[in-house]
């Protein structure tokens, strides 16, 4: 692509890239639509870590019930599932490590993303690895708060 700037552009070239941005706004509406769902960022790391860029004690804080979209890059440590998974993502209530029904998920290697609706119960929770992944495969946890 031409560097912009390097040359004066001409009207039919100004028009194409106006053109360009209003179909960019109609094929991917999301960054237009007031009630998006909040994007997580997390790291399923190979030395059993889960890691949230910026944070060095990673919590996920949602709204109850707030629709999710969780992308996860998973990177293998030791071991794999016979299925292939290399990191699991379970959301338990912290109160008596219950399961949260639909957070449960598998990771295989690279990136992958899940849409996925906050837990209607406001409080703590804690996100575990279900893959014995490595020799810190216990230590693979999480904070998880939902707030009103
Ligand atoms: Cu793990």
């Amino acid at each position: 692509m031409r560097l912009a700037g390097s040359r004066p552009i001409s009207n039919a070239q100004r028009c194409g890239r106006m053109l360009a941005a209003i179909l960019s706004l109609l094929v991917f509406p999301h960054s237009a639509r007031p009630q998006s769902p909040q994007v997580i960022d997390v790291l399923a790391d190979h030395d059993s870590r889960y890691k949230i860029a910026g944070k060095a004690d990673p919590v996920i804080t949602v709204h109850a019930g707030e629709p999710v979209t969780l992308r996860i890059t998973a990177i293998k440590a030791k071991n794999r599932n016979r299925d292939g998974s290399i990191h699991g993502f379970a959301l338990l209530r912290a109160k008596d490590r219950s399961r949260v029904p639909g957070w449960d998920l598998l990771l295989n290697p690279g990136a992958q993303e899940f849409v996925l609706t906050a837990p209607t119960e406001v409080g703590e929770y804690v996100v575990v690895c279900t893959v014995l992944c490595g020799p810190d495969h216990e230590g693979m946890h999480m904070k998880f708060v939902v707030v009103p």
